[in-house]
């Protein structure tokens, strides 16, 4: 197993290689490798149980840890592509990242946290060892995101607050806590510097917090605590953070859907529901740039290491986009069919595969790379039957819409449309060995139409079946069709 075609992106987050050369796409249960330099797919030979929720990759790329939505998580060899262990996390996960060092990983249970060793590269009797369970949230935790020198961790939650934490602190260690947004925060992060954090609400607020440590503070006039000895003063979770900026998102009902900061180069990137992006510069809040890409809600965003890429994922439309900014060109555009896809035909050199769907799109992909490169739109309906003519580069699609399709390949488009005298809906095909006659068969009427390829002219309806006419073939010597139908009958016809 190789490639699965037809589907991109289905849920979950996305996650680019810390070489930045390729993206990893949860589709289903399984995850996708898009390679953006050479323009691949592939996708890795390990499925899960449930579809894909949450995703994360140790900071050496080498071990990927995928979860369902019951907590359910696989590890697996990324480099060598097998798994490596089954586990279970025991609730829905809503967070886990590995910390910067690659030592840890830091997962959401609920309101607590818990730390996990990061599971060793080989196979192991037990991979996952927990290291502890921290508490302080009164509700779910949204997001986790470490400091650089994974040291500390911060967590945002639906109890609309963000806490701070230690990771070599006692058991009886009390979080520092950041309050002041009115809604759940969806994203915490420390700037590379560690001087700053940055929250971010779902109801578009974005506060700036800095701090001032202890020992900064007993010099001056307010100090209210004096036993903290110097050893301690300048630490990061004593210190007394303090919101320094707040900045509203000014879209009236618009929440916050997704987001993304981008530390090295202090660059954040919100998604709202309404599909509109903005990436915004922190501590100004500059907004350097908007993208509406989409008419529906945008489930995930991701930067690049190098700040220049962003990737989304949207669910709804099976679509995922990677976007240069500051060209303002797509690297990658790829979307799946919007509802079941129905078809597929592969071409005679098996090097295109052409698939229909429900949304009534007929769309071609390249067996190779993995990729769509065309999709024509011109159905109405549920696409019942797609098929290559034998030579020559045409397509043919039969659809409930009561129309059959021809494409060009080489031009892209639609060159000639069979239809019958009377309504009738389409569902199934067949093209004769020397591309010259195209039948298809209905499932209504229970009968099957002929046509010249070349005229576009009705040659002959066939009459007989007493059910949908299911499928078409033509033998391969002489003037032979055989049709196989509802109706529990096969017939040959001359
Ligand atoms: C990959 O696709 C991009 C964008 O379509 C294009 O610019 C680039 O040249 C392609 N790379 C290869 C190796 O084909
Ligand atoms: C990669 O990181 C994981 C955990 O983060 C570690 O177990 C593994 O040994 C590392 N592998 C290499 C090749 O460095
Ligand atoms: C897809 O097909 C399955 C099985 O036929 C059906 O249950 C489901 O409702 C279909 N989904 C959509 C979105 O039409
Ligand atoms: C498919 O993609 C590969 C590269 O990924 C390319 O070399 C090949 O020409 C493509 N084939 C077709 C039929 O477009
Ligand atoms: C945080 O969680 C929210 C909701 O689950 C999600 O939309 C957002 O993208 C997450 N942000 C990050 C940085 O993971």
């Amino acid at each position: 197993f190789s490639n699965l075609c037809g589907t991109v992106y289905t849920a979950g987050n996305l996650i680019f290689t810390p070489d930045g050369n390729s993206i990893l796409s949860p589709v289903g249960n399984r995850v996708s490798v898009f390679d953006l330099v050479n323009n691949k797919s592939l996708t890795l030979p390990v499925e899960m149980r449930k579809d894909i929720k949450l995703m994360a990759l140790s900071p050496n790329a080498t071990l990927l840890v995928t979860i369902d939505k019951d907590g359910r998580a696989l590890l697996i060899n990324l480099p060598r592509r097998v798994l490596i262990a089954h586990f279970n996390f025991k609730a829905p996960v809503k967070a886990i990242q590995f910390s910067p060092d690659g030592k840890w990983i830091a997962a959401s249970h609920e309101k607590y946290v818990e730390i996990w060793k990061a599971p060793g590269f080989n196979r192991e009797f037990a991979p996952f060892v927990k290291h502890k369970t921290i508490g302080g949230h009164y509700d779910d935790i949204l997001n986790i995101s470490w400091s650089p020198d994974s040291k500390y961790f911060l967590t945002s939650s639906s109890d609309m607050t963000v806490r701070l934490y230690r990771m070599d602190a006692s058991k009886d260690y009390v979080p520092q806590t950041l309050a002041g947004h009115r809604n759940s925060v969806l994203g915490a992060w420390f700037s590379d510097d560690m001087q700053n954090i940055y929250t971010i609400s779902k109801d578009g607020a974005l506060f700036h917090w800095q701090y001032r440590t202890r020992a900064a503070a007993r010099d001056s006039d307010d100090e209210d605590e004096m036993d903290v000895d110097d050893g301690e003063a300048n630490r990061v979770d004593k210190a007394q953070w303090r919101i320094s900026g707040k900045h509203y998102f000014n879209q009236n009902n618009i929440k916050v859907k997704s987001c993304a900061f981008f530390a090295p180069s202090n660059l954040l990137v919100v998604g709202f529901s309404n599909g509109v992006f903005g990436l915004y510069e922190v501590p100004s809040f500059v907004n350097i740039h908007t993208l509406s890409i989409s008419q529906h809600k945008i489930d995930t965003v991701t930067i690049n290491r190098t700040g220049e890429w962003l990737a989304f994922g949207s669910s709804t439309l099976g679509q995922l986009l990677v976007w240069e900014w500051q060209s303002e060109t797509y690297v990658l555009k790829q979307q799946g069919h919007y509802y079941n896809m129905t078809s597929l035909s592969y071409s005679a050199d098996g090097q295109t595969l052409a698939t229909g769907g429900e949304d009534g799109k007929v769309k071609v992909w390249n067996t190779t790379s993995g990729f769509c490169f065309v999709t024509f739109s011109d159905h109405k309906s549920n696409v019942m039957a797609v098929e290559f003519a034998k030579q020559g580069k045409v397509l043919f699609s039969a659809s409930m819409d009561g129309t059959v399709r021809a494409f060009d390949l080489v031009r892209y488009r639609n060159f000639r449309t069979f239809t019958s005298p009377n309504p009738v809906q389409f569902s199934s095909l067949v093209v004769d060995p020397s591309g010259e006659v195209v039948c298809a068969g209905t499932t209504d009427t229970f009968e099957i139409y002929v046509w010249n390829v070349q005229t576009g002219k009705l040659l002959d309806i066939l009459a007989g079946h007493t059910g949908p006419v299911s499928s078409l073939t033509f033998s391969p010597v002489g003037m032979l069709l055989v049709s196989g139908s509802w109706d529990y009958t096969a017939r040959t016809w001359d």
